[in-house]
């Protein structure tokens, strides 16, 4: 073996049996920056050049091969040489050259393994091109080396999807050529060396297969019905689809759409997403604080909600002790969290195994002593303050000193439960979105008396259930109920000045949310809100802007889709504008003298977007939220708002 060889700061090399084994150190995740770009261009030459090469193997330090091109240089000046420029030079190479992949080959990462003649993979990597959910398509190939290598709809699904592929699967649909059984620089050495003097396998020039054509229009169909008006998935199945014409026909298509794409603001919007999902596990005041050890986790409550967490948690390898009131509640309890397993295992998400270990790791409970060897309770029980402060109270006698306290209120004041227990510095809030075990967003409440280390473990049970978390101070509704409240009040308030349900709610459609805000409340029913508007009417300040619009069809039985009618009719299951409505909208605004105007879409939109950005600027102001980018992710993960719009706090500029 020889010495090493540095090419640039982070490509590196030593030839090991004539083959240049090219190592990418660029931490932390190997992406193509600049330097790499230059490394790798000076060590193809090198192996060209030289007559002791007769094979190169491409790997690279750390857990992952490579992530991607370099985000972060995205909207700076173009330094040569280009990622394009450097895979043509591998696929070019006239000695064979093996993709050794470490770990995870991504967008470019993997678009540089597709122009290597021989891909081996260790059997943790995965493979992907998730340029579509940063708002641009592969740009170094991908669009027209994976069909050539995979089919047209493989290679549709992959890269319109963003999906990532295991190893295992990879292999399965001939993304790679090989899964290493052993050390995998070893086995690309001496695939490489097999290699050498036989004809090589170049993925460029090979042919696109095939394909049945009405297969490709369906997914592309789909695919397109899902974009919601994005522009990279479409774009993404027009350059896949067309990809039997001439290679650099082919290629030159997909870099200048790939250029246009990476300066548009839905890219820039997804950009921001991308790195405030990075900055959100940041948290000010906990360097160096070490999470507790949690290995148990109580769930007090098996309803809904807390058996999707109880799942969540099953899923994330931790055994849970689930109490409800009674026997009965518990069992029926375990019953639910069964079926909703079950439901994973019919879909393939959890094999027979998989099921089996997390049912062993479930056991269900009446009584609060049984949740004593739990490091983590969290309470999922009727949303009441004197409901809650009880059974945190019995929760106090029985679980160790040690253990965590966590309430899943969504508009309680935690600091109040925290108060009635003997540890308040051991109380946090963990407000989980419905349903727990899918949906990704997690609030993490940082009550007054919570203790950093408390913090700290709330936000590391976060990552493992594989959640989103945020970080919220303690306000009423926290960062997302808060805003979602500004803007439903918006929202009331149009309707009252002029605007009718369906005209909102075409307008949010419009603007890319997945439904408008009168067809979820629909779905959701109106009678829980209802309820508590009833609660607040005594305390409600008289000067205050209120609209009855909600609380007459209420009383008029309008009590959402269950009901069969709510903001909209549905006769034969089918959501329609009703006249009823119509008429109890008009007679509101009669009765306060407002005269009706109409809106445009724009000003709808408009409108509903600035009462999202002042309630976030009120909670940037009063220190509930730590930055702008937190508040866009819980609107984008809790509530619908658009990814590709960046969240409230973005898009207002
Ligand atoms: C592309 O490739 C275009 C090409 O088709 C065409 C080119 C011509 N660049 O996620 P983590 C940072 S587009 C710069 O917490 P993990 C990240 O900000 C790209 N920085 O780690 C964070 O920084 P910090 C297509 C990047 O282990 C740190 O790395 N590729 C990039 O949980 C750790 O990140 C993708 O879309 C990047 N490409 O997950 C893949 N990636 O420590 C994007 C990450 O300062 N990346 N950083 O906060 C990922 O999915 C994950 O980062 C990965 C590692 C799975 C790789």
């Amino acid at each position: 073996m020889s010495e090493p060889r540095a090419f640039s700061a982070t490509v590196s090399a030593i030839v090991q049996d004539g083959t240049l084994v090219v190592t990418i150190d660029n931490p932390p995740v190997n992406a193509t920056s600049a330097d790499v770009r230059s490394g790798l261009q000076q060590a193809l030459a090198h192996a060209e050049q030289n007559a002791d090469v007769t094979a190169v193997v491409l790997t690279s330090a750390g857990r992952t091969f490579i992530g991607g091109a370099d985000i972060k240089e995205f909207g700076k000046p173009a330094v040569e040489p280009t990622l394009p420029a450097v895979i043509e030079m591998i696929e070019a190479l006239s000695k064979p050259v093996v993709a050794a992949l470490n770990g995870a080959a991504l967008g470019g990462g993997l678009e540089v393994a597709l122009a290597c003649h021989h891909r081996i993979a260790s059997p943790t990597a995965q493979v992907g091109l998730p340029e579509v959910k940063l708002g641009i398509v592969p740009g170094a190939g991908g669009t027209q080396r994976l069909p050539r290598l995979i089919g047209i709809p493989a290679a549709l699904d992959l890269i319109a999807s963003g999906r990532l592929v295991k190893a295992g699967e990879a292999l399965a649909l001939g993304v790679i050529d090989a899964v290493a059984e052993g050390d995998l620089v070893d086995a690309a050495i001496a695939a490489a060396s097999g290699l050498v003097g036989r004809p090589l396998r170049r993925t460029g020039p090979l042919t696109v297969a095939a394909a049945d054509p009405a297969e490709i229009e369906k997914t592309a169909a789909k695919i397109l019905a899902k974009a919601r008006g994005q522009k990279a998935p479409a774009e993404a199945v027009r350059l896949v689809t067309s990809a039997s014409r001439p290679l650099q026909d082919g290629l030159a298509d997909e870099r200048s759409t790939f250029l246009a794409l990476r300066d548009s603001d839905e890219a820039k919007a997804l950009r921001h997403v991308f790195f405030a999902e990075r900055e959100a596990s940041k948290v000010d005041g906990l360097d160096g604080v070490k999470p507790r050890p949690v290995t148990t986790i109580g769930i007090c409550g098996l309803g809904l909600m807390g058996s999707g967490i109880a799942v969540a948690a099953l899923g994330a390898g931790y055994s849970v002790i689930g109490l409800d009131q009674t026997e009965d509640a518990a069992d029926k309890g375990r019953e639910r969290i069964l079926g909703l397993l079950q439901r994973n295992l019919a879909t393939g998400r959890l094999d027979q195994a998989g099921f089996d270990a997390q049912a062993s790791r479930l056991s269900v409970t009446a009584s609060d002593a049984d949740l004593e060897p739990c490091d983590l309770v969290i309470e999922a029980v009727f949303d009441d303050l004197a409901v809650k402060t009880n059974l945190f109270r019995r929760l106090d006698a029985v679980i160790r000193p040690d253990a965590i306290l966590a309430t899943n209120t969504s508009y309680l004041n935690p600091d109040e439960i925290a108060a009635a227990t003997a540890h308040p510095e051991r109380v946090l809030g963990l407000h989980f979105f419905s349903p727990a075990h899918v949906m990704r967003l997690l609030e993490v409440v940082r009550c007054a008396a919570t203790a950093p280390d408390v913090l700290a473990t709330g936000l590391a049970v976060a990552k493992a259930l594989r959640k989103l978390a945020v970080v919220t101070g303690v306000t009423e509704g926290f960062i997302g109920n808060r805003i979602f409240s500004a803007y439903r009040r918006e929202a009331e308030f149009l309707l009252e000045d002029g605007a009718l349900p369906h005209e909102i709610d075409a307008a949010l459609e419009d603007y890319g949310f997945p439904m408008g805000l009168f067809a979820v409340y629909d779905m959701a029913g109106l009678e829980i809100a209802w309820a508590r508007r009833k609660r607040q009417a005594a305390t409600r300040d008289p000067s205050e802007r209120y609209v009855e619009i909600a609380d007459r069809l209420c009383e008029a039985g309008r009590l959402g889709q269950k009901s069969g009618r709510g903001w909209y009719a549905y006769p034969d299951g089918k959501r329609t504008v009703d006249p009823q409505v119509t008429a109890i909208i008009e007679a509101c605004r009669a009765e306060k003298g407002i005269a009706p105007r109409s809106f445009s879409v724009a000003e709808i939109e408009q409108r509903l977007l600035k009462a999202m950005a002042d309630e976030g600027s009120a909670l940037l102001a009063e220190g509930i939220a730590a930055r702008p980018g937190d508040i866009d992710l819980v609107m984008i993960n809790g509530y619908g708002f658009p990814a590709h719009k960046g969240g409230p706090m973005f898009a207002k500029g």
